[in-house]
């Protein structure tokens, strides 16, 4: 590491100083002679923005001389947050920034709070996107990111009386002094149109819609080091010739306008989906885009550094591309093209390329999650890749056949239903052909094959016997319209692209994120292509980076581990948090641990009292459940063991109640999906039990519920460094990792939670007696549900009693008929308790008995707390990307001179 070089060429406080200042009275778009917030966060951000840019040209320029292997991380979002702490953090200026601010009158925190997040992501998905960004360029490694950039990123919630309200974010209002707009770099993308075929042979995509993509590049510093990588958003705008100017000039404003908003559209907004498959046009438009600008601009790259020595057969050296889960799907049909249309190889050439480059990450198992395009919808848009995609799925089911054969028709259609990528459409006419002919054959040697086929068994002798009274007539009639029909796609059913498939028989890596996740993707939904390639499949466990999740949220904790580890280098070696285990037990360090944690606690209350008025005290303990809002997370049982426990605390006297519960506030946080109405039922009854409860003149500090409204990257910062219990309690198998899990657990929460996810190796590290567990194990969960259907389930008296309770009306005039149908399989409430909240809640609440016991012994709790602190360095981005790099991207890392 060149740190000492690097310390050498840090600016004073004074040099800042005038750099903020010079840029103060330059940038245009305020008046010169105030420098009130705003302009003190612009002109800051602006000063800090050279430095990138001078880091960013220098690392660009020695991989572009080095012509090095780079890794592509493709995404539909990343979830930035805030940019300016963070870069001033990683350029270890934070000193001379607050110095140079304080003479000029303002405080560095302040000035960071003026900037809007840049929330270009919905949650999970896009925050790790964005925590890999920082590792990458924190370990030196020649890695990129690709992604759009959208106009109105993630809607902002406000909380009302009826619950959540969603209004635009316009996060580009001020300006953004983070991005630099290439007009140099443009690529055109195409919709619609036709193929033809050339005299040559070659296969010609024409006419259709063309769009050109722009580059706008967001410098990511590393921490500690002089690498300054590339984060490259795509915006969307009217080709040129598209922008009619006759059209325009004759009058006709209205047509050349609306080529020019058509085109500005693409990119207009983020889809504010999270494990929902909502298939748009516009949506399928957007991953189009960033697919083939991408491309366009990574094989444009690779031409120009191999100079005279072009040789496409090396573009797997050169080239690692990572699809962030299926939304960069096209990613694959997209090189495909390239490569044979316009770059004249062959398929087998070109396949062999492609597969080689990319690699997919899996996110979800929820089946209703995973991405299926409509074949027409997809056909219409981009005629040419999907001619590519049959050709896929074609080969696809030749490696079926090889693999199952085809004597056993049920078994190869059982085998192509699971696997082919083309979803409901007729097999191709060969291979029809060939299972007719294999028919006709049988049926011609029938008497050798009914030896052969002889059942021994009585029932199964019987069994064929029904069959064959029931298909008797198309047997013997016809063994084509008896092949046929069998494979005959439904016409009542929708025909499908499925992307996950085309993924895992694109790429030559997939992976899960977490070890149990992982396990899933191997042994349920993609294991019939286990069976056939299991090299592919790997487990990528998520992390978080500690530099934002630690270092730079939490300054008063990350200055005690400092002394107590005797160095700050745990901030890249995260391994070293593990020295503090030997000090858990330390009384000054516990004193010292109690002290930081009550200072955020303190933070947390005014943050608190500002953004919802609710006045909460320091002491109590603060319970905390931040992230989307859906059935499989569970707030609904967070929210019930809430009502249970007030519901206990009434029945009591004053007394008994004090002596039983430990004070708690307990905060909620997280968007719904705008459409996603149970969700949005969960967000109101959340707040009206707590509109109930917080007025409770019985209750007082012993009880509070507040939801935060808005919850994102900048609130987490906040949140989470001043939280002492988080809960973590989806129904076993569903969520696939969690990553807010870790940044609790580093931050020294404890966590409360199911065995899913990330949660069964975070419990692990950290030790079992260190994380409060309980619920039904992912295993247990499909018994469960057929129990539940069969009507074999008997709910305890605790849940029946806390249901009764909400409908009896203490929570005001609203009807949650819906929310606790749900949770009985009432008649029109969908799916009987399919999240099993029911089964797992009297555990739940036997669990947070467990927490209140626990806190009420604050060395034994402020032990637990520095021992998940000590025991998450596991779940440091960084452990992560090195994985990544070596075992899937094969790239190494870059210093620069
Ligand atoms: C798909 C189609 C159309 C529109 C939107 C979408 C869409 C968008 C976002 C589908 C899914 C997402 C986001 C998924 C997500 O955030 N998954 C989370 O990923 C995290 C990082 O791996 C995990 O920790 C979480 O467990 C997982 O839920």
């Amino acid at each position: 590491r060149p740190g000492v070089a690097l310390d050498a060429l840090k600016p004073d406080p004074s040099s800042v100083a005038s750099s903020i200042k010079y840029h103060a009275e330059l940038t245009p778009s305020f008046s010169p002679e105030l420098f009130e917030l705003p302009k003190a966060y612009y002109a800051t951000a602006q000063s800090i923005r050279d430095m990138l840019i001078a880091n960013w040209n220098a690392t660009y320029d020695h991989y572009e001389k080095m012509n090095v292997k780079q890794a592509y991380y493709l995404s539909m979002e990343f979830l930035q947050g805030r940019a300016l702490l963070n870069a001033i953090g990683n350029l270890e200026l934070r000193g001379a920034y607050a110095e140079a601010l304080k003479k000029l009158g303002h405080d560095l925190e302040d000035v960071a709070g003026q900037e809007p997040d840049a929330a270009l992501g919905n949650g999970g998905l896009g925050r790790l996107a964005s925590c890999f960004l920082d590792s990458m360029a924190t370990l030196n490694y020649p890695a990129w990111g690709y992604g759009l950039r959208y106009r109105y990123g993630l809607f902002k919630q406000l909380i009302t009386k009826d619950g959540q309200e969603e209004v635009a974010e316009n996060w580009l209002e001020m300006g953004n002094p983070w991005e630099i707009v290439r007009n140099d770099i443009s690529y055109p993308v195409k919709f619609y149109g036709e193929v033809i075929q050339g005299l040559d042979g070659k296969k010609e995509w024409v006419g259709g819609e063309d769009i050109i993509a722009v580059a706008y590049d967001v410098p990511i510093p590393g921490y500690k080091t002089k690498t300054t990588i590339n984060l490259r958003l795509w915006s969307t705008k009217v080709a040129a010739e598209v922008f009619d100017l006759h059209a325009f000039n004759a009058g006709e404003h209205a047509k050349a306008y609306e080529a020019m908003k058509g085109a500005e559209k693409i990119c207009y907004v983020l889809y504010p989906g999270d494990e929902s498959d909502e298939g748009k046009t516009l949506r399928l438009k957007q991953q189009y885009t960033l697919c083939s600008a991408s491309l366009q601009d990574i094989i444009a790259r690779f031409e120009r550094r191999s100079k005279e020595s072009l040789n496409w057969q090396n573009f797997p050296e050169k080239v690692a591309v990572q699809m962030n889960d299926t939304h960069p799907t096209l990613c694959i049909p997209e090189l495909l093209r390239i490569l044979i249309d316009v770059k004249g190889l062959s398929w087998n050439e070109a396949w062999v390329i492609t597969q080689r480059t990319v690699a997919y990450t899996n996110h979800t198992v929820l089946p209703e999650a995973l991405e299926k395009w409509s074949l027409n919808l997809l056909e219409k848009l981009l005629p040419r890749h999907v001619e590519i995609i049959r050709i896929i799925d074609e080969e696809l089911i030749n490696t079926i056949i090889e693999e199952y054969g085809i004597e056993d028709l049920e078994l190869l259609k059982e085998k192509t239903k699971q696997m082919r990528i083309l979803d409901n459409i007729q097999l191709p006419s060969h291979v029809l052909d060939l299972l007719v002919k294999s028919q006709e054959s049988l049926v011609g040697n029938s008497v050798e094959l009914d030896e052969v086929a002889k059942p021994t068994d009585t029932e199964e002798v019987k069994k064929s016997n029904d069959e064959d009274e029931e298909t008797e007539e198309p047997k013997e009639e016809d063994p084509v319209t008896q092949v046929k029909s069998m494979f005959e796609p439904d016409p009542e059913q929708p025909k499908l692209v499925r992307m996950a498939n085309l993924c895992v028989v694109g790429g030559h890596a997939v992976n899960g994120v977490a070890e149990i996740h992982s396990d899933i993707v191997i042994n349920e939904v993609f294991n019939d292509f286990y069976k056939l390639w299991p090299e592919k499949f790997q487990n990528k466990t998520n992390g978080v980076t500690p530099r934002r999740w630690i270092g730079f949220c939490n300054p008063d904790l990350s200055k005690i581990i400092t002394k107590w580890i005797g160095s700050d280098d745990w901030l890249i070696n995260t391994e070293k948090l593990a020295e503090l285990r030997k000090f858990a037990d330390n009384d000054e360090l516990q004193f010292e641990w109690r002290e930081a944690k009550m200072n955020n606690k303190k933070k947390l209350v005014s943050f608190l009292k500002e953004k919802t008025g609710y006045v909460i005290s320091p002491d109590a303990m603060f319970d905390v459940q931040i992230k989307r809002i859906h059935e499989y997370k569970r707030q609904l049982m967070n929210i019930l063991g809430i009502v249970y426990r007030y519901k206990k605390m009434k029945e009591m006297s004053a007394w008994e109640r004090k002596e039983k519960f430990a004070p708690r506030v307990c905060i909620f946080g997280g968007k719904a999906f705008a459409t996603y109405i149970q969700a949005k039922r969960i967000v109101k009854f959340i707040t009206d039990v707590g509109a109930t409860i917080n007025h409770d003149p019985e209750i007082g500090d012993l009880l509070k519920v507040v939801f935060v409204p808005d919850y994102n990257v900048s609130v987490a910062e906040v949140l989470i460094p001043g939280s002492e219990l988080s809960q973590h309690i989806s129904t076993a198998g569903m969520e696939a990792s969690g990553t807010s899990n870790m940044k609790f657990a580093m931050n020294g929460c404890i966590l409360i939670g199911t065995l899913d996810g990330a949660n069964v190796e975070i419990r692990q590290e950290v030790g079992e007696s260190n994380f409060f567990l309980f619920g039904a194990r992912a295993d247990e969960i499909a018994g469960l549900r057929k129990e539940r259907a069969e009507g074999k389930f008997v709910p305890d008296p605790r849940f029946e009693e806390v249901k009764a309770f909400v409908r009896s009306g203490v929570f005001g005039p609203y009807n949650y008929d819906e929310l606790m149908g749900s949770l009985e399989g009432n008649e029109g409430y969908g799916r009987a308790d399919y999240f099993l909240v029911g089964k797992d809640f009297p555990s739940y609440i036997e669990c947070q008995e467990k927490v209140d016991a626990a806190y009420r012994d604050q060395k034994n709790w402020t032990k637990m707390s520095i021992l998940n602190t000590a025991g998450s360095f596991k779940f440091s981005s960084d452990r992560t990307i090195n994985q990544y790099a070596r075992e899937i991207w094969m790239i190494e890392p870059v210093i620069l001179p």
